[in-house]
């Protein structure tokens, strides 16, 4: 069945990546479209020049549309379902779904591989994105990773590969979406502001092989306990990847190589210490992918390749500069507790740590204790800034530092740190207290560690 949606009045809610992308395909398909967005036109101006020529009724400043006439809603992923229109909308029995539901219902038959997991996420969809392009398959990396999945989607055929890094905040919003291949990564707590509870969260993951069959597959990583229990739910083929344990079947590290065993046969693929990708968090990334590729009949020669050479994606353990020995490294989107550990954890050196950000109702316990004689100084901004240096306190760690903002943090980092330290910037939040995005935060993080070599 594939959704017919011409000449249907549908209101796109929030005007952003995937709000344009979202209009621009309803635009091809036909639809009329509705956009809102509680932003002004001045605030939207780069989005809205987007899509100017597609006919669209506009109500911008405002998310109070009428809804008489609207047939179905396509929600961007940063909009809660607890908003009034929501609310509203759902009262009166009209859809609300997420920009990947409505791609599954243009495209059934499709060549999804939906990945997820609260860290990783970006990095294994690039890297499987890498090893099907090195492939030569016609690929589209899209979703969280920060590029709309419509758009892609009316501009592509059917037997397109698309690699999708699905947030739980657009898997909520889905229905009867069902990749051929579904990955979860591993389940930490995490925007514990937006679902109601870790149950909450962790059910809005599950969604991503709740609708799967025999004719699909799932990918779990073993070593990840909430994982390993999810074995009774999986109705689809169920593939393990492990980075501690030898498997009957999957793929997993055995004497310093990543295998892989069919259940008959045992391959090796590569050394560990051949790819290019640091820390023993990439490794899981890695394995996950591989077994993406091995499902989907990629052979090893080009997967080999693709490990020694793909380095990883910019704001993630992001080499930046070196200046007077010391080495500077853009994490930005660690933007929860566990991604900014995996980072402590992947550099060897002293680590004066830049952290805070946007309060998602994070504890900092764990990271705090994460620091192991590594950290040697903290300097904190952002909202969570006292809520971390309270934490860091109770447990004895008092070499810490406030700031107002990323330059003074970077030149504090300077002033502290010695020949052979890394900085690192790995917040443990997210961005939204002081920027749009963690790609802004990233950015300007640069900016101040280039403009040291000028001054
Ligand atoms: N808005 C309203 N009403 C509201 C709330 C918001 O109209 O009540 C409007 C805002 O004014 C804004 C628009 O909705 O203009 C934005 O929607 P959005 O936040 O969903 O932004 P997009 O630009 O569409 O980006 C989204 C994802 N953002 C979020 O999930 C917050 C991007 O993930 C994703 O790359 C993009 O779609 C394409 O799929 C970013 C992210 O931070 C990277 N994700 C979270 C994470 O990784 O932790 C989940």
């Amino acid at each position: 069945m594939v959704m017919d949606i011409r000449g249907k009045n549908v209101l796109v809610l929030g005007l952003g990546i995937s709000g344009v992308s979202t209009a621009k395909a309803l635009y091809k398909l036909g639809a009329n479209i509705i956009i809102s967005d509680l932003k002004k036109e001045e605030e939207l101006i780069d989005y809205v020049s987007e899509i100017r020529d597609l006919n669209v009724r506009f109500f911008l400043g405002t998310n109070d549309v009428p809804l008489e006439y609207i047939d179905l809603i396509i929600k961007s992923p940063g909009i809660p379902l607890t908003v009034d229109l929501i609310k509203e909308a759902n009262r009166r029995g009209i859809e609300v779904i997420s920009d990947i539901e409505l791609a599954y219902r243009i495209n059934p038959d499709n060549n999804f591989i939906a990945i997820t997991g609260t860290n990783g996420k970006t990095t294994t969809t690039a890297l499987t994105g890498e090893f099907f392009k090195n492939g030569d398959l016609p690929t589209h990396v899209v979703g969280n990773i920060g590029v709309g999945i419509l758009w892609n989607i009316v501009n592509s055929d059917n037997e397109d590969i698309f690699v999708i890094e699905a947030s739980s905040f657009q898997l909520e919003s889905t229905v009867y979406f069902n990749p051929k291949v579904s990955v979860i990564l591993n389940i930490t707590p995490d925007h514990l502001d937006w679902h109601k509870d870790l149950e909450a969260y962790i059910d809005a993951k599950k969604k991503i092989f709740r609708n799967q069959t025999k004719d699909e597959y799932t990918i779990l990583n073993y070593d990840d306990k909430l994982l390993r229990n999810m074995e009774k739910e999986v109705a689809s083929n169920l593939i393990w990847f492990s980075r501690q344990y030898e498997l009957p079947k999957g793929v997993y590290v055995k004497d310093g190589y990543i295998v892989i065993n069919d259940g008959n046969s045992v391959k090796a693929l590569i050394k560990t210490d051949e790819i290019k990708l640091l820390g023993k968090h990439n490794l899981e990334n890695v394995l996950a992918s591989v077994s993406i590729a091995w499902i989907m009949g990629l052979d090893m020669d080009t997967m080999k390749y693709v490990l020694k050479t793909f380095s990883g994606v910019e704001h993630r353990i992001e080499y930046v500069d070196t200046v007077n020995g010391i080495k500077f490294y853009n994490d930005s989107k660690g933007t929860n507790p566990d991604a900014s550990i995996k980072a402590i954890e992947a550099l060897k050196s002293p680590i004066i740590l830049i952290a805070g950000g946007h309060d998602k109702g994070n504890e900092f316990d764990e990271f705090i204790l994460s620091f192991n004689n590594k950290v040697k100084a903290l300097i904190l901004l952002g909202e969570t800034k006292y809520k971390i240096k309270n934490t860091a306190i109770k447990y004895g760690f008092n070499n810490i530092y406030i700031v107002d903002n990323m330059k003074e943090a970077v030149i504090k980092s300077y002033e502290l740190a010695k020949t052979g330290d890394n900085v690192l910037l790995s917040p443990a939040c997210a961005s939204w207290d002081m920027y749009r995005s963690f790609e802004e935060r990233g950015k300007d993080f640069k900016k101040a560690v280039h403009s040291l070599r000028e001054e």
